[in-house]
This record gives C-alpha cells, sequence and structure tokens, in this order.
C-alpha cells in the first residue's frame, strides 16, 4: 500500500481517508485540481466500499415531467417553455394518472415527478396529484417536486414552506428529489438562474423537509462557469446541512447538457468523462456523511455510469423510462433501461445487484 501511494501529490489526504478523517475545503481544492485521477477513485472505492460493500443500488421508477411551463427562465435549462412557446405543455391529472400506470412490464417502486414553475397549477393541483397516484398505486414511494417549487407555492399560497410540505406529506409524499440545487454560489446564481430561490432558500425548504420526517437528496450542475471553489463550497454546504439533520440520502452530480438551451452560444462543450468521474469520487470522499452516490445514467451514459462503480458510485438511479429535462438538453441516452440491463451493468462490474426503493430498503439482491 505504501510503495503504491509512494510518488503522489495526495499522500497526506491518503491518509487523511484511511483514518477516516474528515477533509477540508482545501484537502477538496486540491483533489479537483490534482490529476491523480486513480488514486482519488482508489480512495472513493475505498470509502464506498466501507458504507456499502460490494453492493450496487438501482430502483424500478418512472419518472413524470408534468408541464415544462416555467416562468424561471434558467439559462442551463432548454426544458422550460412559456405557455405560448411551441412545445409549451401541462399535463392534465388524468394524463399524470395515466403516465403513472403506464409502466413498462416491471413492478415500479417509485414515480419521480417533478416539472418548472406553471403560474396556472395551484396547490391543490399538486395535492391531487399526489393522491392520485397514491390512488392507483398504493405500494409506491412518490418522490416529487424540487425545493423550487415548494418554495413557489408556499410565495402563491402566502404559507409557510412547513406548511407546504405538510400538507404535500399528508396527501402521500415520501421524498424530495435533489433537482433546483445547481450551484449555490450567489456569483453563479445571478449569472445562470437569477430568478430562482437563493442557494440558502434551496438548503432551508430541505432542513425543513428533514425536520418533519421528510428525507431528500441533492445535486449540483457542473460543467459550466462554476470555479473549482464553488464547486468545494457547494459540497461543503451539503455536509454541513447533513451534520445538522441527517436528512439526506443520496448525492447526485449532474453535468451540465448545453444543447437547445441559452448558454448553448457560450460555445460550452460538454463535460468529459474524466471530469464525470473526478466528481463523483471527489464527491464521495468530501460527502463523508452521505451514504450514497449516484451515478445518473441518464446524463453521464451507462457505459460510464459502469465505470463509475470503482470510482466511489453505489447507486445507478433507475430504469427512468421517459425524461424530458436532459433529452431536451441533447442527452443521447436511452430513455428507459429495463431492470435486466441495469444488473447486467453491475454484475459485470464485479457488484452486487441491489435492487432498493426510495428510502433505500432492500426490495430484491443477488438477481
Ligand atoms: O433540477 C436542468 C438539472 C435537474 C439541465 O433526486 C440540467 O434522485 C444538465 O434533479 N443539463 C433535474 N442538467 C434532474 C434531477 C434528478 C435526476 C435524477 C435523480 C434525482 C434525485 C434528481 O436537472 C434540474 C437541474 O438541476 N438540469 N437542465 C441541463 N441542460
Amino acid at each position: 500500500m505504501e510503495e503504491l501511494f509512494r510518488n503522489t501529490e495526495l499522500k497526506d489526504i491518503v491518509e487523511k481517508v484511511m483514518a477516516q478523517e474528515r477533509l477540508t475545503f482545501e484537502d477538496g481544492m486540491r483533489l479537483f485540481k490534482s490529476e491523480d485521477l486513480l488514486t482519488i477513485g482508489y480512495l472513493a472505492n475505498h470509502v464506498c466500499r466501507i458504507k456499502n460493500g460490494d453492493n450496487v443500488h438501482f430502483i424500478v421508477n418512472r419518472h413524470i415531467n408534468h408541464t415544462n411551463i416555467c416562468t424561471n427562465k434558467c439559462k442551463f435549462c432548454a426544458f422550460g417553455r412559456d405557455p405560448e412557446e411551441k412545445g409549451a405543455y401541462a399535463l392534465s391529472l388524468d394524463e399524470i394518472e395515466e403516465k403513472a400506470l403506464a409502466v413498462k412490464n416491471e413492478q415500479i417502486t417509485e414515480i419521480h415527478i417533478v416539472g418548472g414553475l406553471n403560474p396556472d397549477l395551484k396547490l391543490d393541483f399538486y395535492l391531487e396529484t399526489l393522491k392520485r397516484v397514491r390512488r392507483v398505486l398504493p405500494n409506491i414511494n412518490i418522490t416529487a417536486f424540487t425545493a423550487v417549487e415548494v418554495d413557489y407555492l408556499a410565495k402563491q399560497h402566502n404559507m409557510s414552506v412547513q406548511e407546504v410540505l405538510s400538507a404535500f406529506k399528508k396527501a402521500g409524499l415520501d421524498s424530495l428529489p435533489g433537482g433546483g440545487a445547481e450551484v449555490f454560489a450567489p456569483r453563479v446564481r445571478e449569472r445562470i438562474c437569477e430568478k430562482k430561490i437563493s442557494g440558502e432558500r434551496w438548503l432551508e425548504v430541505h432542513e425543513n423537509a428533514h425536520k418533519i420526517g421528510i428525507k431528500t437528496n441533492a445535486t449540483m450542475l457542473y460543467g459550466h462557469i462554476e470555479t473549482l471553489e464553488e464547486r468545494v463550497d457547494h459540497l461543503i454546504k451539503l455536509r454541513e446541512l447533513q451534520d445538522r439533520t441527517g436528512g439526506f440520502m443520496a448525492f447526485i452530480p449532474l453535468p451540465f447538457l448545453p444543447k437547445n438551451t441559452p448558454m448553448e452560444s457560450l460555445g460550452l462543450s460538454r463535460t468529459t468523462g474524466y471530469d464525470d468521474l473526478k466528481i463523483l469520487a471527489a464527491s464521495r470522499l468530501l460527502l463523508d456523511n452521505f451514504d450514497h452516490i449516484k451515478g445518473y445514467w441518464i446524463m453521464i451514459g451507462p457505459k460510464l455510469a459502469q465505470v463509475s462503480l470503482t470510482f466511489g458510485v453505489d447507486d445507478l438511479d433507475g430504469t427512468v423510462v421517459e425524461e424530458q429535462i436532459a433529452h431536451d438538453a441533447g442527452a443521447d441516452t436511452e430513455q428507459y433501461l429495463s431492470k435486466n440491463q441495469i444488473i447486467k451493468l453491475i454484475k459485470s462490474a464485479g457488484r452486487i445487484p441491489v435492487e432498493r426503493d426510495t428510502m433505500y430498503n432492500v426490495i430484491g439482491e443477488g438477481f
């Protein structure tokens, strides 16, 4: 072991990780600046195996993006539309119910619903959506509505975030997905999503959810104008909240897909596999209080997602079935992977596939 790490510039970080010591902001910067991807990956794999053994999680789920009408107009987004714009849509409650039921030949355990900020949709619509899905699929988990949507409804109805979240919970919500976090730094938000809630507010909504027993996920949109400092700052802020509440389940880094977005004109190219692996591995090392790091195959591709299983990732998300946000922005992946395809990816990486539900309860293993 000593011999293996003799020449790395990260020798002291290797020692800290092996001693299970917390990494600092400066350590995080050094990870992101380092080109020693294999050492970072080795360490992330080591930490991941302490937490998850050889298990790799996946879920049989279905995404529903109920409306793309959105008042926020984020510059990184190809999904949002003005109400009159070509391609604008808002699914009715019947259509949402139909989609929830239109699954492939697999027993889904989770419906994941997120959409734009559509001024025509009031709290009642959201509550009715949850109740309908719960009624037709009583045994599934519902993960729905980002912190951004929660804040929007709270403001529209003059309610507190707690009140909106409690109403969601009563109507059948199980957890909040991690979208809308982007990069917390105000400098970045002013440039790429000036109308969106602040990073502080995003964290506040999640903290409120955790307080009333709603578990949540967290994301970071990377590969655009953010600096390495801003990436590390984002991760440390998530780690601090997790220290206080323990309410986060998984972290999912999302690579920026520029096609069809207002930011396409900046000439930014897509992230590289090297970047993607480094972010996944560095997140595993910095987020020492998160159990799960997800490699979202929809955005990084199934092949890289499979390789990421030796770079600190223990979760491949799921079957998805239908996805609009990444595909409007040029994702070249399928919208659906079958359960068997996911199992094959995991097994041929030498790991044990574990089907989970939203809360990481085991539904089946081995296969
Ligand atoms: O909130 C939008 C991001 C998110 C682009 O919680 C983009 O388990 C890249 O949050 N390029 C939606 N990303 C997806 C999401 C998610 C996905 C899978 C699992 C979970 C979970 C959450 O996608 C948005 C935004 O941050 N996004 N546009 C784009 N052009």
